[in-house]
């Protein structure tokens, strides 16, 4: 149990260390691998999909669980009438219920499911600007652009992107739609006008929806366009310059992941519109693009001017649209002067020579930086006479050569022979040092400049464009709302668009919508070993890392709470196994000890007498007997008795330990008989060290 107990943690145990300590032998280390890959596959195997459980769900979610009943297959007796039941099942099942499945009031059932869910399309529970399910099938209150796009190519200038309303392709909510951008590489626009224009005065701006990018995204957007209420909006005529209020949501391209808010803003003063973008989220938010989930997108403008944004209800930024904006709202009171110029006296050194320094009567300008070494030696042996190189007196003229075509030949060169044993041929020059006189260009030390007038900068004037606009939440009222994209993937999937000023309105319509596409998504998640499983497959390495993580805990595990094999038991077998040899040498020795008996018979009964009246005596006084008394008894038993037999005998001057009393290994026990013959171990039985 000790070892169970140690093995509790052993995942914090260093393995070697383990190992080491345990004495694990190389066979002991395979068995204990293979059992650990055995686990880990049996675990594996083991896997089932997750069911879904109300107690599962996400506190934050904000689910209403009277409203959102999730219900056991055997409960499905429902009032059809009002609600759409949907079931929720495998991929390939439930593909079979698309066409079926949108239209209101159709129960789906089926009897295969783990659980059903029970969908009823939203309904807005308070005042709302703008709100859509899609639910019903059907566009009609949505325009598609019928224009073209202002700064595009012809060919691709159209609007001609597909629209479609579908229920998602993965975790679908039967009953449950969406507004999908059908169509790669094309421009889509579509709009809708509100229920009533959105005009900025007391009231805060909550606008969200969602979107589920189900095949990843490239490049491309799912943003929203707010379309301004400028009189003329005409959503035929829906393009990318149409004026907007507000642009928000989701937008990709490359390795940029932006949550947009753009708002624009109007001058005063010249009533030009200003795009002025929020700063950026302060989360990482890839995995809102590529984990093919539907997430909800928020943003909530306040008459205070703060804003913030969320993503599946969690804040992502906030700010001011005051100070958190770029560029900002507000110009600058003040700006340089534009008709200010550096004036030609301006001096701007900060060091200057020193006027007054004068170059030292000893300074030499012209003096060499190098010049040649005056206490050089010419090497001795030098041979001014020889040049370094000869002709080749062993050249010869090629047979060929044609002294008209190819000239007068010459032997070529090469180094003279006379000069490799001494230093040096030809003419001896010095060598060149460093001049100790050289000083160089004489430079004047630098000083302060005392006429220095610092870095010239243009004077400020007060900024003619000045303006203070302390209520950018007041914009340009809106009336319609837009998705004006292009995107190089397909079936990005919007849904539940509401537009309200009142957040709780927003966050009951999102439990009321996308909690359950949320609770469908959690539900349909594989397992967390179909996952380690599916990890593994395409990254067969990560085996040998579940191994050593989870396997291996698991072996070691095993090898410590594993019915502990007896020590003895490995003693009795080692011993047991030789049993021919040591009968055979026990027949021998036996012959030889009935000689030996027969001969000391005589003195052999006076000593036994003597011992024996020696325990007697003991006993007689309470004495205890020695444990190689003990043992010796057991010795006798063991000669009459050869077969193995186990005995539970203290060792003589140790603790008690279970041995065999089958014949001892043979070389042992003539050793131990040599010992005992010389008197330095006590006689003993079946005692195996
Ligand atoms: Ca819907």
């Amino acid at each position: 149990m000790k070892a169970c107990r140690r093995i509790a943690c052993c995942h914090t145990f260093p393995f070697l260390l383990l190992a080491t300590r345990m004495k694990l032998d190389r066979g002991w280390m395979w068995r204990l691998l293979l059992l650990s890959s055995l686990a880990v596959a049996a675990v594996a195997a083991q896997d089932k999909q997750s069911e879904v459980d109300v107690s599962d769900m996400d506190d934050d979610m904000g689910l209403d669980e009277e409203e959102l009943k999730v219900l056991m297959a055997e409960d499905e007796e429902e009032d059809e009438e009002e609600e759409r039941e949907a079931t929720v099942m495998d991929e390939d099942q439930s593909d079979d219920t698309d066409t079926e499945s949108g239209k209101a009031g159709e129960a789906v059932t089926d009897a295969n499911v783990s659980f059903q869910v029970t969908y009823k399309t939203p309904v807005p529970t308070g005042d709302v600007y703008f709100a859509e399910t899609f639910d019903d099938g059907s566009l009609d209150r949505w325009q598609p652009s019928k224009t073209v796009k202002g700064d595009a190519d012809d060919d691709i200038a159209k609007y001609d992107g597909k629209w479609a309303v579908e229920q998602l392709k993965e975790n679908k909510v039967p009953g449950d739609q969406g507004l999908v951008l059908k169509s790669r590489a094309k421009h889509h626009a579509i709009s809708a006008i509100l229920d009533k224009p959105f005009v900025f005065q007391d009231e805060p701006l909550v606008i969200q929806y969602e979107v589920n990018f189900q095949d990843g995204i490239d490049c491309g957007g799912a943003y929203i366009k707010l379309l301004s209420d400028t009189g003329d909006l005409n959503l035929e005529q829906f393009h990318d310059r149409t004026p907007y209020t507000i642009m928000f949501g989701p937008d990709k391209c490359g390795e940029d992941y932006k949550l947009h808010f753009i708002f624009r803003h109007q001058n005063p003063l010249n009533k030009d519109l200003e795009e002025k973008h929020a700063k950026r989220a302060d989360v990482d938010l890839k995995k809102f693009y590529t984990d093919k989930k539907t997430h909800l997108y928020t943003l909530v403008l306040n008459p205070d001017n703060s804003y913030e944004m969320f993503i599946d209800q969690s804040s992502v930024s906030r700010g001011s649209l005051l100070y958190d904006v770029v560029p900002p709202v507000n110009p600058p009171k003040e700006i340089d002067d534009p008709n200010d110029s550096k004036p030609d006296d301006w001096d701007e050194r900060a060091k200057i020579p020193d006027p007054e320094a004068v170059k030292p009567d000893d300074w030499d300008e012209d003096a060499p930086a190098k010049i040649e070494d005056p206490d050089a030696l010419k090497p001795e042996g030098w041979l001014d006479d020889e040049p370094e190189f000869v002709s080749d007196p062993n050249a010869e003229k090629p047979e060929d050569w044609d002294e008209e075509m190819d000239g007068e030949w010459e032997a070529p060169q090469i180094p003279n022979p006379a000069c490799e044993t001494a230093p040096g041929c030809g003419q001896w020059n010095r060598p060149k040092i460093n001049n100790p006189l050289y000083k160089g260009k004489w430079k004047a030390p630098l000083v302060d400049n005392p006429n220095y007038q610092g870095v010239w900068k243009p004077r400020k004037i007060d900024n003619p464009d000045y303006f203070e606009d302390l209520q950018p939440f007041r914009m340009a009222p809106f009336k319609a709302l837009g998705l004006e994209l292009w995107s190089m993937t397909s079936d990005i999937y919007f849904d539940n668009f509401i537009i309200t000023s009142h957040k709780e309105v927003a966050d009951r319509w999102a439990s009321d919508s996308w909690g359950l596409k949320k609770l469908v998504a959690s539900a349909n998640e594989p397992g967390i070993f179909t996952q380690l499983t599916m990890a593994a497959e395409e990254r067969p390495w990560l085996w040998v890392i579940y191994i050593l993580t989870v396997g291996l805990p698991v072996g070691l595990a095993v090898l410590f709470c594993w019915p502990k094999k007896s020590e003895d038991d490995y003693v009795y077998k080692k011993v047991d196994l030789p049993q021919a040899d040591i009968e055979e040498e026990e027949d021998e020795e036996e012959e030889e000890a009935a000689a030996a008996d027969e001969r000391d018979k005589a003195a052999e009964a006076t000593e036994g007498a003597a011992a024996a009246a020696q325990r007697g005596r003991r006993r007689h006084r309470g004495e205890p007997q020695t444990s190689c008394e003990k043992e010796e008894g057991t010795e006798r038993l063991k000669e009459a008795n050869p077969t193995p037999t186990v005995s539970f005998l203290p060792r003589c001057g140790g603790g008690g330990r279970a041995v065999s009393t089958a014949a001892p290994h043979p070389t042992r026990t003539a050793n131990r008989r040599g010992r005992q013959a010389a008197g330095d171990v006590p006689a003993e039985s079946g005692y195996v060290s």
